[in-house]
């Protein structure tokens, strides 16, 4: 059949490629052993056995060559290397807090934070939990409180800014616990759990606003807050002309601290870091990432990292880059869209997520329907997705109870500059051949429930 005359002009990915990495491709049968013996988590199955690997976009990106030739600038000395000096400066020109605190990854940063801020007894409220957040708050002795607006938790709506806080159930909550019991709000942009959704720039400060007259302070999760940036852009009014650097910047600028994972907006492939305003808190965290990462000028990272990390900055920032990385996550979504298959609209920052709940709608929840779905893609064509549902919920930390989230998803995450459309296409014809035959699938039971986070290394088996 021949293909039909384009209706708009393509873009492509503003990079060449110059570094290859081989995949290796598998027989159903090798997969559907694999599969089993990785207790169908599509987190214990051997990378090696994987073709497409969508699992997470969380240290997976492939960095440019400017960052690879940074890495051999890394000063590895133990204390004061120059790669901490330009990732501060650099931290302080793109994301504009005053300290910073280096750590190994994003939940090095939260454990710190909780452990300097939250006492016992507190709340802390959040749009939507993320698993290694809500972890540490609650290991500080903290309750997380889910404040976001009712529109996240309901795939099909498509409400620009689902990732909002509702201002209404934040003041609620101050007045029912008082002010003194929530040290801080935990914002996230984007909301990873949500579907990756943002919040917009009018909802921070209006929570700025609020949180301010009760002297509550805001933590911002700044891990994807560059492809936030690019929401706000393209679609918040008054932000159209304004530079994704500038919508970060201003951003981060209503919160008074972030904890970052750099593995992901920064394009490199470990790293992550604290920072902070407030100088009191500043000097506890530099004191305690001593005990818990490493010296308060590599915490945990060695030079070279925190030079990538530095140089990610400058590129993440770019306006063409950004496009391209939301746009390719757009046009994967945008396929499955066409073929009415159900995902979260709108179509998130760094991954499409599919509606489990509704293509398996005859496998109940207690009965796994993301992670048996994610099991299925695996099996038909070696693409790697993963459960973001009743497993990744965990239990409730004082009733001992399974949570029953409202959305059950399979997460299909695009790593940053990896894959071509291509992959996306195949991606995309894989999924299309399971939901064809979604009828068929039965669902799981678990056989195995680790205590911590069980979504990494639970196991099942099929009913
Ligand atoms: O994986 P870490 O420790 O560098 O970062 C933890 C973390 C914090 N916040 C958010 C929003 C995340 O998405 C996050 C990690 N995310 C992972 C690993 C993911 O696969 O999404």
């Amino acid at each position: 059949m021949p293909y039909p005359k384009p209706t708009r002009r393509s873009w492509a990915e503003p990079f060449k490629i110059k570094v290859v990495e081989p995949l290796k491709t598998t027989t159903r049968q090798h997969r559907v052993e694999a599969i089993e013996e990785a207790g169908y988590n599509t987190f214990l199955l051997r990378s090696e056995d994987v073709y497409i690997d969508l699992l997470t976009d969380s240290g997976t990106n492939a960095m440019s060559d400017y960052q690879w030739a940074g890495m051999m600038l890394g000063d590895e000395a133990y204390a004061g290397s120059k790669n901490f000096y330009y990732l501060e400066a650099n931290m302080q020109k793109y994301y504009g807090y005053k300290y910073l605190v280096p750590t190994h990854q994003g939940r090095g940063a939260e454990h710190i934070i909780s452990q300097i801020m939250i006492k016992q007894g507190d709340y802390i409220p959040g749009n939507m939990y993320f698993t290694t957040t809500r972890e540490h708050q609650e290991r500080a002795g903290g309750a997380f409180v889910d404040v976001i607006i009712d529109d996240a938790h309901d795939p099909e709506s498509p409400h620009p800014f689902k990732g909002n806080v509702d201002l209404q159930k934040l003041e609620d909550l101050i007045k029912k616990v008082g002010a003194n019991k929530i040290p801080y709000i935990s914002v996230a942009a984007t909301v990873n759990m949500a579907g990756g959704q943002p919040i917009s720039m009018e909802n921070i400060k209006a929570v700025r606003k609020l949180t301010s007259s009760h002297g509550i302070k805001i933590i911002l999760d700044a891990t994807r807050a560059v492809e936030n940036a690019y929401f706000i852009k393209t679609r918040e009014k008054g932000y159209e002309r304004k530079s994704i650097a500038a919508i970060l910047k201003e951003l981060c600028s209503y919160t008074d601290g972030a904890t970052m994972s750099g593995k992901k907006d920064l394009l490199v492939n470990i790293g992550g870091f604290l920072a902070i305003n407030d100088r009191e808190i500043f000097d506890e965290a530099r004191n305690m990432v001593v005990v818990f990462e490493g010296l308060h000028t590599y915490g945990g990272l060695a030079g070279r990292d925190m030079e990538a990390m530095a140089r990610g900055m400058e590129e993440m920032t770019k306006e063409d880059y950004i496009r391209s990385r939301i746009g390719q996550v757009e046009y994967l979504g945008q396929k499955l869209i066409d073929w009415e298959i159900p995902i979260v609209r709108p179509i998130g920052g760094h991954a499409v997520f599919l509606d489990a709940k509704k293509i398996l709608e005859h496998i109940p929840q207690d009965k796994f329907p993301a992670q048996t779905l994610a099991a299925e893609i695996y099996v038909d064509s070696g693409v790697r997705t993963m459960e973001r549902g009743i497993v990744s919920a965990g239990r409730d930390s004082k009733t001992g109870e399974n949570r029953h989230p409202k959305l059950e998803l399979v997460r299909v995450t695009i790593p940053r500059r990896v894959y071509t459309q291509a992959h996306m296409d195949v991606t995309a014809e894989s999924i299309l051949e399971v939901y064809e035959n979604r009828k068929k699938i039965r669902g799981l039971k678990m056989v195995y429930e680790p205590k911590h986070l069980r979504f990494f290394q639970a196991r099942f088996e099929k009913i």
